[in-house]
């Protein structure tokens, strides 16, 4: 049986388990949710109702990164997991916890009403944009001149902040950032985990 993996198609979580999947070369039935109408199937699997879900080899593997990790143990063709972990994690916690946080505050104004919005874009660039600028001069990728899963980890998410507001986006200052988005957005394998999926009916 083919592992089933439940997404949602915009899901940043779920875009870095697909986009690790496909490197990985696993074929998979693929099940598109509806957030708002989660199969009962999922819910077995994983009562805590987020995407994405992996279920393989009567396991469920219910958080992206271990999604990931799990991939990435199958296949490795370009090495992506082949870094110094404690790094990778510093990357991670920052964007998993305070980023992710911050990115919800700039995207949803109306829930931070006492918010002010141009502070919530300084913090997320002192916080995330600053450090990835500095990191990204003087290497193409996060870690080094090698992509890793620590990339395609936070991708997703800085892509989700670049949209929130495409012009103030463009007028930021961090030509190396946007350089390394670039191309993730403009790389096949984003490309390919990005197509519409029918919502699976149980
Ligand atoms: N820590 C989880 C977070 C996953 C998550 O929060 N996914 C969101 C969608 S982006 C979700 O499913 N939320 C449930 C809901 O909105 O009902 C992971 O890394 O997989």
């Amino acid at each position: 049986m083919l592992p089933i993996l439940y997404s949602y198609r915009r899901c940043p979580y779920a875009m870095r388990a697909r986009m690790a999947l496909q490197y990985s070369g696993i074929e998979l039935e693929h099940r598109e949710i509806e957030l708002k109408n989660k199969p009962q199937s999922m819910l077995l699997a994983s009562p805590k109702g987020t995407v994405p879900v992996l279920c393989v080899d009567g396991k469920v593997i219910d958080q992206s990164l271990d999604i990931m990790h799990w991939a990435i143990a199958q296949s490795d063709p370009d090495k992506w997991g082949d870094i110094d972990e404690s790094i990778g994690q510093i990357w991670i916690d920052k964007n998993d916890d305070p980023f992710k946080k911050l990115l919800d505050q700039y995207k949803y104004p109306n829930r931070y009403p006492e918010l002010i919005q141009e502070n919530i874009l300084s913090a997320i660039e002192d916080l995330m944009l600053k450090p990835m600028e500095t990191a990204l001069q003087s290497s193409q990728y996060l870690l080094g001149n090698k992509m890793t899963w620590v990339d395609v980890a936070i991708f997703p998410f800085i892509r989700q902040f670049s949209m929130v507001n495409q012009q103030r986006f463009e007028q930021l200052p961090y030509p190396s950032m946007k350089r390394w988005l670039n191309q993730f957005l403009e790389s096949d394998l984003f490309n390919s985990v990005m197509q519409k999926h029918p919502t699976w009916k149980e």
